[in-house]
Parts: C-alpha cells; sequence; structure tokens
C-alpha cells in the first residue's frame, strides 16, 4: 500500500482484473532480492553458475520463441492516427485497451503481482522521471533493480509528486499470437503482455525511457534519446562530453566504455562511461544541454564481448550478473560466440552443444549488471544537473561511401545528417545481409510518435540563447577495395573522438565538403598506429558522384514521411543535392577534353 491514493487504486484495478494470489510491493531491498533469486532457483527460472569464478551470477533461458524485441507487436495508441506517424504501428486507443485486457483478464490466477516503483535518472535530479510497473515476473523484478533505482526511495519520490507512469506486464501464456506491446503515450501508460524478453517486459527502458519520455521530451522541450554518453578526460584534467547515437550492431557499449590506445593513456587521457544506451538531454539556464543515464546498469549483447572488444565490460562480469541465453561451459562458467576461452557444453536452451549445429548462446544473448561495477564508471554518472554535452554523433555501418568521420556545417545541417543516417544490415539481425536500413537518430523502434514531428523538435531546439554541441557522423566500418576494415576501431575510435573535441573548441582543422567537415590527414593524431597514407586517403575520401546518388536516396526516404515534415529540413536537403550536382558537373567538365 502506498500514501498515494491515485496508485492504490491504480494497482486494486490491476489486481481486480488479473486476479493473482498474492500482491507484493517491492522495496528494493537485498532480502527482498534474495528471496526472489531463492524462489527462481527453486522453480527453475535460474541456473546458478560457477560461484568460484562467478559468485551471485545467474543463467536464465527464456522460452525459444521469446528472444527479442516484437517490433510488428509494438504499438503506439494516440487518438489520431497521423500522431503515431509512419514510423510507428498504430492501434485506437479504446481497441488497444480492449484487445490487451481481455488478454489480462485472469492472466495472475495462482501468481504473485509485484508492483515495481522505480525512477529513471539519479534519485535526486530534477530530469529524472518515475513509473511503476506491476508483473507477474520475479525475472522482471530483478533485471529491474539493476537497471533502475528501484523500491523505496523511489516510492517515497512519486508519492512526493503524485505522477508517475503506468506500466502493466505479463508474462501471459508466452504465445506470440498473444503478444502485444502497447504504448498509450497522451495516458503515460504502458501495457505489455505474452512476453519475458527485456526490452518487452522491463519497462522503464525501451517503453519508458525511450517512447513514451520521447512522446513527453516534445511537449516539455527536451530530448529522450537512444543515445550512449561518454566522457572524455583530457591531459590538463579537463573532461568534456559526448552522446552518440547509432543502430543496432555498431558496438554501442563498446564505444561508452573504451580504453584509449597506449599513446593516449601515456599522455594522461581517461575515457568515462556515463550511458550505453539512452541519454535524456535538457537545455540548461546557460543554453548548453545537460543529459543524464536514466538507467542504472547495463543490459548488453553478450556475444562479441571479450577482453579484445570491451576490457571494462568484460572486467565487471564476473559478479552478481544475470545472464540471459548465453551457453555454459562444464565449470558452470558463462560462455558466448566470441570469447578467446572456454568450451560450451550447453547451448543457450540447455542442448548439449555438440549435438546442435546453432551458435552456442543466442546472438542477441545478454547480461544485467549493475553501472557501478564498470571499471570506467563516470563519477560524475550521478550528477543530478547531468553532465554537459558538447558533441553529438550519429553513426551507421557502411562498407563504402561514408567517410570515417563528418562535421555537420550547422545544427540544421546535424539534424539532417542525424534524419538520414542508416545501417547496413549484419547476420545478427534477421533478413538479407548488408541491405541498407535508415534508422533516423537510431530512433526508428523507439521514437512515439511522428517523425517529422520529431525532426520539426530537432530543429525547434536551436533558438536564441542556445549553445548547442555540434554534430558529427562516423563509421568505423568503412572497406577497402580489398574488402577488409579500413579502419582498426575500438581503442584507436579515441583518435576521432580527440578530433571532434577539438573541432567544438575550435582547435582543429578541417576540409569543406558538400557533405560536411572532413580532417585532413594532419588534423588526426595517428601517433603508434601502423595505417598507411592509402588507407587514410580511402577512409576519409568524399565520391561526390556517389554522394549524389545518395542524396537522392535520403530524398525519397524524407518524402516517405509526407505533409507534416518540416520544410526547413527539406530545403537543406536540396541545399545540398543542388551542391552536390554542381561539383559533379564541374569535374565532368574539368575531365573534358
Ligand atoms: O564495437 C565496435 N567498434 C566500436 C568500438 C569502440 N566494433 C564491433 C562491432 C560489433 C558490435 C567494431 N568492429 C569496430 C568498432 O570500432 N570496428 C569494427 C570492424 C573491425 C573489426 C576487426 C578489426 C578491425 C575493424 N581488426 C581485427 O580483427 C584485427
Ligand atoms: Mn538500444
Amino acid at each position: 500500500m502506498s500514501k498515494l491514493e491515485s496508485l492504490n487504486q491504480w494497482v486494486e484495478a490491476v489486481a481486480r482484473s488479473t486476479q493473482p494470489e498474492r500482491v507484493h510491493w517491492c522495496d528494493g531491498s537485498e532480502a527482498e532480492n534474495d528471496a526472489l533469486i531463492d524462489l527462481m532457483l527453486q522453480r527453475g527460472d535460474l541456473i546458478e553458475l560457477n560461484p568460484r569464478t562467478h559468485p551471485d551470477c545467474y543463467l536464465h533461458r527464456s522460452n525459444p520463441s521469446d528472444v527479442a524485441r516484437v517490433e510488428h507487436l509494438t504499438f503506439i495508441c494516440t487518438k489520431s492516427k497521423d500522431d503515431a506517424g509512419p514510423n510507428n504501428h498504430w492501434m485506437d486507443p479504446a481497441e488497444a485497451h480492449a484487445k490487451v485486457d481481455a488478454l489480462f483478464a485472469g492472466c495472475m490466477k495462482g501468481r504473485t503481482l509485484y508492483v515495481i516503483p522505480y525512477c529513471m535518472g539519479p534519485i535526486d535530479s530534477p530530469l529524472s522521471r518515475c513509473g511503476v510497473e506491476i508483473t507477474d515476473s520475479p525475472y522482471v523484478v530483478a533485471n529491474m533493480r539493476i537497471m533502475t533505482r528501484m523500491g523505496a526511495a523511489a516510492l517515497e519520490r512519486i508519492e512526493r509528486e503524485g505522477t508517475f507512469v503506468k506500466g502493466q506486464h505479463s508474462t501471459g501464456e508466452l504465445d506470440p499470437h498473444k503478444r502485444f506491446i502497447m504504448h498509450f503515450p497522451e495516458e503515460l501508460t504502458i501495457k505489455s503482455i505474452g512476453s519475458g524478453y527485456g526490452g518487452n517486459a522491463l519497462l522503464g527502458k525501451k517503453c519508458h525511457a525511450l517512447r513514451i519520455a520521447s512522446y513527453q521530451a516534445r511537449t516539455e522541450g527536451w530530448l529522450a534519446e537512444h543515445m550512449l554518453i561518454v566522457g572524455i578526460q583530457n591531459p590538463k584534467g579537463e573532461t568534456h562530453y559526448i552522446a552518440a547515437a547509432f543502430p543496432s550492431a555498431c558496438g554501442k557499449t563498446n564505444l561508452a566504455m573504451l580504453i584509449p590506445p597506449e599513446s593516449y593513456l601515456k599522455a594522461g587521457w581517461k575515457v568515462w562511461t556515463v550511458g550505453d544506451d539512452i541519454c535524456w538531454m535538457t537545455p540548461g539556464a546557460d543554453g548548453r544541454l545537460w543529459a543524464i543515464n536514466p538507467e542504472a546498469g547495463f543490459f548488453g549483447v553478450a556475444p562479441g564481448t571479450s577482453a579484445k572488444t570491451n576490457p571494462n565490460a568484460l572486467a565487471m562480469l564476473n559478479h552478481d550478473t544475470i545472464f540471459t541465453n548465453v551457453a555454459v561451459t562444464a565449470d558452470g562458467d558463462p560462455w558466448w560466440e566470441g570469447l578467446p576461452d572456454g568450451v560450451p557444453v550447453k547451448d543457450w536452451q540447455g542442448r548439449d552443444y555438440l549435438a546442435t549445429n546453432g551458435p552456442a548462446a543466442h546472438p542477441n544473448s545478454r547480461f544485467t549488471v549493475s553501472a557501478k561495477q564498470c571499471p570506467s564508471w563516470s563519477p560524475h554518472a550521478e550528477d543530478p544537473q547531468g553532465v554537459p554535452i558538447s558533441a553529438i554523433i550519429f553513426g551507421g555501418r557502411r562498407e563504402h561511401l561514408v567517410p570515417l568521420v563528418f562535421e555537420a556545417r550547422d545544427w540544421t545541417h546535424g539534424v539532417l545528417v542525424g534524419s538520414a543516417m542508416g545501417s547496413e544490415t549484419t547476420a545478427a539481425a534477421t533478413g538479407a545481409v548488408g541491405v541498407l536500413r535508415r534508422d533516423s537518430m537510431a530512433m526508428k523502434p523507439f521514437c512515439g510518435y511522428n517523425f517529422a514531428d520529431y525532426f520539426a523538435h530537432w530543429l525547434s531546439l536551436e533558438k536564441s540563447g542556445a549553445k548547442l554541441p555540434k554534430i558529427f557522423h562516423v563509421n568505423w566500418f568503412r572497406k577497402g577495395d580489398d574488402g577488409k576494415f579500413l579502419w582498426p576501431g575500438f581503442g584507436d575510435n579515441m583518435r576521432v573522438l580527440e578530433w571532434i573535441l577539438g573541432r567544438s573548441n575550435g582547435s582543429e582543422g578541417a576540409e569543406e565538403t558538400p557533405i560536411g567537415n572532413i580532417p585532413r590527414a594532419q588534423d588526426l593524431n595517428l601517433d603508434g598506429l601502423d595505417l598507411t597514407r592509402s588507407k587514410l586517403e580511402a577512409l576519409l575520401h568524399v565520391d561526390l558522384e556517389s554522394w549524389a546518388a545518395e542524396y537522392e536516396s535520403i530524398g525519397e526516404y524524407l518524402a516517405s514521411y509526407g505533409a507534416r515534415m518540416p520544410q526547413k529540413l527539406l530545403d537543406e536537403h536540396r541545399r545540398i543535392a543542388a551542391l552536390l550536382a554542381e561539383d559533379v558537373a564541374e569535374s565532368d567538365a574539368v575531365g573534358t577534353p
């Protein structure tokens, strides 16, 4: 029971409909967590991993039909279909409530209904927002305890504020035909049934902190983005913060936990992790954007995580971690593809690995771990006022065309660059490999309203008094004629981040091109890097003719959002397309005898 009558009434109403055997209000305590872990071990929902090498680590195996987010079953339910936009699946709110309420009716019979009060963001930050998730899954409770500030302190804040996002979840029958993830942004309500998977079931994360929050952010003048936040400390001891958006499979978590190359470490550089997935940014009194990470932990993809790709992540995963759908070795150690040592004996479904021909760990297998366990966790990550953002980076996985890095000319150009962003599909995603998918600001699956209105909102942040960060685009994945990656990536990305911060404070040079400003060879610090001149030129090359074609394609994509598209963005696109056409014509003329 709470002191807040509206909360009690909602919990009672959900209990009346779902018919649980008992109701448990979560306080977030150690004792409560211990009891839940014991219960899950008993029920077989969790398996204890090797307590010698991995104390307090557990493995959860989900239903094989329930291992990822389900975009085709995810709906934005606004009164007007146009408010959801072509980027979302839409359902009429009344129809959506009726559909999903019928599935919730009696679904918790014989089970416990858990009430999870949670705070997204530091508990004492004015930028944080609270919610309450109701669920019948102890796995969800245990994960929410790691991923959010959950329990007594959050409930206290909710009672003080009187408002909260309502999230109603049940694993239901885990039948994909009875699975729905419904968002009612106008009612600050989420209803999710039929899935126990993270993105569908941990409602504080994608559902609240991105879909509902992006909708709120628009009406309130801030941004809820799918971005990592990283702090770069220079040898003078100053730390500048960067927010960066990438589609999946580009290594966002790796960039958030980057360890600089030896020469940088020697010179005194240091990288601090503030967040790896979500960034809430608000214009401060000084006109700058101030950012918080609304999450308290990492729900990261395990495969590919190793001492080579992400030493900081690996170092935090040997205690107090929940693993989902990884494989296990004979010693009971967690295992996934990309780890150099260890031999899997059971695959992610608990089958004898040698008897299968699939991967040992599911490609979307995860670790859930408290951010406090990250060796590079920033001492300012929980500052109530947030951290000031000096640069915004958009990125994608592009084998050809897109240079290692370029700087947008101004805010409007930067918004265009973000809107045009895209990535080539990898084997980890379903469907064809190497196909370009546009994913504006990496928000395609997560924007809770019409993309055209979203782009207009981004543009609207540029007003008098605003001191907005510069916007950049990076591509770690360009390949040479030999089919090999041109850029070493990982820790060496630090060299690109240094140039980006140098551009932001005016200390670094660049060359202007129609698509933006590119570093010249002498503008990048390549000390200690074995990179040939021709590879560097290939990395930074801007092929005007191919870019003219790319701008055609971007134009078609923008046009698909229809009449609500801000004219300013369409004009910016046309301006650059014209510049490219001009330069192509000129170089043709030069080439003609
Ligand atoms: O995360 C990656 N980053 C960002 C790191 C801070 N990955 C992994 C992507 C899958 C999630 C990368 N992969 C990066 C990168 O910068 N670059 C590449 C491509 C690449 C892969 C291997 C090598 C070089 C580039 N080198 C060798 O294998 C020796
Ligand atoms: Mn994400």
